[in-house]
């Protein structure tokens, strides 16, 4: 039944380029998912991994972090999480014979699209340094090279263990007890690259990194802005949520560089209308910022508010709340009132008029929700553009009440619970602290290093071993080359994966690849079948259980992988039970009970229909667990990027065929490209003054102050209607253009959606 793996790579000679949709989902994305969910997961295996997803009992969508509503519809799953199901649960497995056909000088050569579709990982494999070829290698062996190989570092620091997000509550509060019983706070996850930004704004001036709102609180709202963000594509049920909520009466905002499809015009699949009607237009605003002019925007917006509560005292702000709960309004006031509104012009691209009309939106509103995504995270000021949403949100009491609040919307399904559960280079000291009393070790309390410093520190021979529970850092990270490098120097590297990919390329001298088992898939343990447990992105933590049969014998679960290599490092005397931890994972759940704040009773309030809330003091009771008590009001200096002439702003986004590095295709069917990613998204007037013509093609060079001459060359042109001077292209390829160096302030996050790119005819 299965496929034969596809011999062919990404080749754009049949890349075609049409207009770009107006309307997301509906028709085509039903018809899309079940037939392609038959033909490669046969009849029986696509009904139960279809049936089961999302469902009570069943397991939680592995692609984003959107939650479940309330009441669940018979198929309550969207296209994209339909692509992530059949792209994990194919029966289509890397044949031993696979290794030694292809070399790793030869899979250093291929592209994601082709790494991705050669199937399953299903047993352990190993590099022997000095060797081109991958060997199997059996699970005993493979732990006792780990062993031998962390033992011989001169300390513990010189390892580092990433984390992607994808993983579970279990087996990341498992690694990451591992990791620090090991020694180090060295646990980067793929969080520093995504949503650290927001976490550093929420935390320092709210108390909390996580969404201040519930699912519930959609339909509850007068005003929703969604800005940076494309759920479309990459948080498809958002869109049922949003078409509730304007069916309630809510107004909704969109503010982003390009004219995103879902954002605009909405065809429910999961209704008869929207299978065959023109759907909901969802957007009552359209905001076409310029790049990383988002700071200015809210800037200009507070300064409104400002001006209309100067105007008409006692009538706008809401004062009693600001009282008592917030500080540094004054200082604040001031600022706003010195705002250059020729700057808010040339950052934002915008006009006054369209300003005005968002800040009397905000102003009628009574209860205002923001959602944002990496269209705010990833520029060299996200954290104070963060922090100016949380100050616009808080003039009007708006947080810690139904249908208002600030609102990330995380991205891998866990990274939020992964967070929870103690994935952090910085996790704390009250949870490193409460860690080491209740297993009687001891933890070390330094800061560790986060994804961009642990490639730098690899790069420079400070690290020498990498370990990785997921993920693919080599193409989610800035800088390619650098990453390439840095990663096979590594004396040891690790990666506990389901799917082959470009990380396992770059291999460090020694190297073992560990099959996992993904969610979709039942995990027998010697207590019997297991659960497992996530958080969505509005902190509702909730049990997911996989059905299908496993893809092949002998593959580990993520728990056994890590109770495992535990066990082999830390020696048999180590205090903690990790055969226990594996055999039952209520085991883990009872110490994660006890040491992660919020998670009193965690195995009774999992195995609730439905799971449950974590507890939220903003939310909740306005309760602001900062240093003061209270919700800061900041000051944040504007920086606008200047262009130099002839230059383009470019960010990096997700083609609708993708998760992250995984490639499910090649079409980008709501921007209106199929078959091939090499393209460039650029504003036809910009095309007109720069000389060049839609279908030429160019090489793109970055334009960094350290001398590097970054390119990444042979992109189709496309005249699209995104903001003027701003151009787009699909990450991960966009990251050999951004310079390691180039990060957030204080988030450290790859400044990937603002790069200075020059455009060279080829
Ligand atoms: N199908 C699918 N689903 C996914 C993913 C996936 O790859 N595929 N990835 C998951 C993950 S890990 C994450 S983090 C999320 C990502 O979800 P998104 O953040 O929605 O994904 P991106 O494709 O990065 O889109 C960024 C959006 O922000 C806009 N934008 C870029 N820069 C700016 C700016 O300066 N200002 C404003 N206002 N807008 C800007 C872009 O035009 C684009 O619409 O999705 C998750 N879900
Ligand atoms: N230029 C640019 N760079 C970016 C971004 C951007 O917008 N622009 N976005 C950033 C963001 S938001 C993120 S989150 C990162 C993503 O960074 P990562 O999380 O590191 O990358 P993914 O592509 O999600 O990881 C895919 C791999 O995970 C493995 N995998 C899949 N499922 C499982 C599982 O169940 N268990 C285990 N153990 N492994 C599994 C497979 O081997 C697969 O190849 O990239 C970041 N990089
Ligand atoms: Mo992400």
């Amino acid at each position: 039944m299965a496929r034969k793996p596809p011999t062919h790579d990404v080749d754009d000679s049949h890349l075609t380029v049409g207009p770009p949709r107006r309307s997301a989902a509906g028709l085509e994305s039903v018809a899309e998912t079940l037939p392609l969910a038959v033909s490669r997961l046969g009849a029986v295996r696509a009904a139960t991994a279809l049936a089961n997803l999302n469902q009570r009992g069943g397991y939680d969508c592995m692609s984003c972090a959107w939650p479940d509503p309330p009441d669940r519809k018979v198929a309550e799953f969207c296209e994209n999480g339909a692509k992530a199901v059949i792209w994990e649960a194919e029966p289509l497995r890397i044949p031993s014979s696979f290794w030694a056909e292809h070399p790793l000088s030869e899979l250093r050569g291929r592209t994601e699209y082709w790494l991705g579709q050669q199937g399953r990982l299903v047993e352990p494999v190993y590099r022997n340094p000095g060797t081109d070829h991958y060997v199997p290698i059996s699970w005993e062996e493979a732990f006792a090279v780990v062993r031998r190989a962390l033992a011989a570092l001169a300390s513990p620091d010189e390892a580092t263990f990433y984390t992607s997000g994808r993983t579970s509550n279990e087996a990341a509060f498992a690694y990451q007890l591992f990791v620090r019983s090991f020694g180090t706070n060295n646990l980067p996850d793929c969080s520093n690259m995504c949503h650290e930004s927001t976490g550093a704004a929420m935390g320092a001036t709210l108390g909390v990194g996580k969404s201040a709102i519930s699912y519930e609180d959609f339909a509850k709202a007068d005003l929703i802005v969604i800005m940076g963000q494309n759920p479309g594509t990459c948080h498809p049920r958002m869109l049922t949520a949003l078409e509730e909520a304007k069916a309630a009466g809510a107004q909704i905002v969109a503010v982003n560089p390009l004219p995103e499809a879902g954002l605009i015009n909405f065809r429910n699949p999961q209704r008869p209308r929207g299978l065959l009607g023109h759907g909901t237009d969802l957007a009552d605003q359209f905001l076409q910022i310029r790049l990383a002019g988002d700071m200015a925007l809210l800037q200009a917006v507070s300064k409104r508010v400002l001006a209309a509560e100067a105007a008409a005292p006692g009538t706008v702000l809401d004062q009693a709340f600001l009282d008592e709960h917030c500080e540094g309004l004054e200082a604040f006031a001031a600022h706003m009132a010195a705002l250059d509104d020729d700057e808010v012009r040339a950052a934002t691209g915008l006009r006054d008029e369209e300003i005005d009309e968002l800040a009397a939106r905000y102003i009628a509103s009574e209860r205002t929700i923001i959602t944002w995504a990496m269209g705010l995270t990833q520029h060299r000021k996200a954290v104070p553009t963060i922090r100016e949403i949380v100050n616009l949100l808080l003039l009007r009491g708006n947080i810690g009440r139904p249908g208002a609040g600030p609102s990330p919307i995380r991205g891998h399904s866990n990274v939020q619970g992964d967070r929870t559960m103690g994935i952090w280079e910085r996790m704390p000291e009250p949870f490193l602290t409460r860690l080491g009393a209740e297993f009687g070790i001891d933890v070390p309390l330094e800061p560790g290093l986060d994804s961009v410093e642990s490639i730098r520190a690899l790069a420079d021979g400070r690290v020498k071993a990498f370990v990785a529970l997921g993920g693919n850092l080599v193409s989610a990270i800035s800088d390619t080359a650098v990453a390439e490098r840095a990663l096979s120097g590594a004396r040891l590297s690790v990666a506990i994966s389901t799917k082959l990919n470009r990380t396992h390329a770059f291999a460090g001298e020694e190297a073992l690849i560990l099959p996992t088992l993904g969610r979709t898939e039942v995990d027998l343990q010697a207590s019997g079948p297991q659960f497992v447990s996530v958080e969505d992105t509005v902190c509702a933590v909730h049990a997911s259980e996989g059905k299908l049969a496993p893809i092949a014998p002998g593959v580990l679960s993520e728990v056994s992988i890590v109770a495992r290599m535990a066990r082999a490092v830390l020696g048999p005397g180590h205090p903690v039970d990790w055969e226990g931890f594996e055999a039952d994972y209520d085991a883990i759940r009872e110490r994660i009970a006890r040491v992660v704040p919020g998670c009193e009773d965690y195995n009774a309030r999992i195995r609730r229909p439905g799971g449950f809330v974590l507890a939220h003091g903003p939310r909740d009771e306005r309760r602001f667990p900062t240093a003061t008590g209270k919700a800061r009001i900041t000051v944040n200096e504007l920086e606008t990027i200047r262009v130099p002439a002839g230059r383009l702003l470019l960010q990096s986004v997700r083609s609708h065929d993708q998760f992250n590095t995984t490639m499910y295709g090649l079409n980008d069917r709501y921007r209106g490209i199929h078959n091939g990613r090499h393209v460039l998204f650029v504003n036809p007037d910009d095309l007109a003054e720069l000389g060049l013509a839609d279908g030429q093609h160019v090489d793109v060079h970055s334009e960094a102050d350290d001398g590097v001459d970054r390119t990444l060359p042979g992109l189709r042109l496309v005249a699209y209607p995104t903001a003027r001077g701003c151009a787009a292209t699909y990450f991960p390829e966009a990251n050999v253009l951004v310079p390691l160096g180039a990060t957030a302030e204080v988030s450290n996050t790859p400044a990937s959606k603002s790069v200075v790119v020059r455009l060279e005819p080829v």
